[in-house]
C-alpha cells in the first residue's frame, strides 16, 4: 500500500487565463451578463442616472434603468479547470469611448450583445472589433416583450461576416451566457489556427 502524496495523485494544471470584452449599447444587458456568470462578486462601476444626465443619457427604450456603467464591469468564470475567463464589460454610451482602447487590450475575443429593438446600437461594437481584427461573436439578449427574429434574420440585418458566431442569449442565465462565451473562445482559437496556417504557407 502507498500511502502520501503520490497515492491521490491530483493533475495539477495551471489554468491559461484569457480576457474576453463585453461591449454593445447602452443598457443592452452587459453589466447583468457579466453578473450572471461570474464566480467572483463582479466589480461593478455604477452611477446613478440623475435628472441633470438627461440630455446626455438617452434613456429611450430603457426607461426603468436607474444606473449605468461609467468604467467597467469585471468577472471571472472557470470554464474548464485549465481555462479561466475575465469578463470586462465596456460602458454602454458614447461618451465612454476612450476607454475602449484601454480595455481592449490584450483581449482574446469579445461578445457584442444586441437588442434587436435597438439593433442599431450595437453597429459601433461590431465596427470597433471588425477594424482591430478582435474577434467577435453578437449575442442577441432576448428581452421579453421584443419580437423574437431568426438567428439568420439578425446575421443578415447586421452584415455579419459568415465565420462570426450569432447567437441568441438572456443576460440573466447563466448558461446561455456559458455558451455565447464558449463561442467566443472558439472562433478566437479557430481564428488564430487560421492565422498560423496561412502564415506557414
Ligand atoms: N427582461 C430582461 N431584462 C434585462 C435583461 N438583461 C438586462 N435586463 C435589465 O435591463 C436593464 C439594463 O441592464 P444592464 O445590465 O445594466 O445594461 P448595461 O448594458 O450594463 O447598461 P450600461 O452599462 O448603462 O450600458 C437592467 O434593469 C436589467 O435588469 C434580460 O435579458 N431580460
Ligand atoms: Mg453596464
Amino acid at each position: 500500500m502507498v500511502f502520501g502524496r503520490s497515492s491521490r495523485k491530483k493533475r495539477l494544471v495551471e489554468p491559461v487565463a484569457l480576457k474576453i470584452l463585453v461591449a454593445g449599447g447602452f443598457g443592452v444587458g452587459k453589466t447583468t451578463l457579466v453578473g450572471a456568470v461570474s464566480e467572483i462578486r463582479p466589480l461593478r462601476t455604477e452611477e446613478a442616472l440623475t435628472e441633470a444626465g438627461r440630455p446626455v443619457d438617452d434613456i429611450e427604450g430603457v426607461e426603468n434603468k436607474s444606473t449605468t456603467t461609467v468604467a467597467m464591469d469585471f468577472g471571472r468564470i472557470t470554464l474548464r479547470e485549465d481555462l479561466v475567463l475575465y469578463l470586462f464589460g465596456t460602458p454602454g454610451q458614447d461618451r465612454f469611448w476612450f476607454l475602449w482602447d484601454e480595455l481592449a487590450q490584450g483581449a482574446l475575443g469579445a461578445v457584442v450583445l444586441a437588442d434587436t429593438r435597438r439593433l442599431e446600437d450595437c453597429f459601433a461594437g461590431i465596427d470597433y472589433f471588425e477594424r482591430r481584427g478582435i474577434p467577435f461573436a453578437v449575442a442577441v439578449n432576448c428581452f421579453e416583450g421584443a419580437e423574437r427574429y431568426p438567428a439568420e434574420t439578425v446575421r443578415a440585418a447586421l452584415d455579419l461576416d459568415e465565420g462570426v458566431p450569432l447567437l441568441l442569449c438572456d443576460a440573466r442565465d447563466r448558461e446561455t451566457v456559458k455558451g455565447v462565451l464558449i463561442a467566443v473562445v472558439e472562433h478566437a482559437l479557430a481564428r488564430s489556427a487560421d492565422r498560423r496556417q496561412t502564415a506557414a504557407t
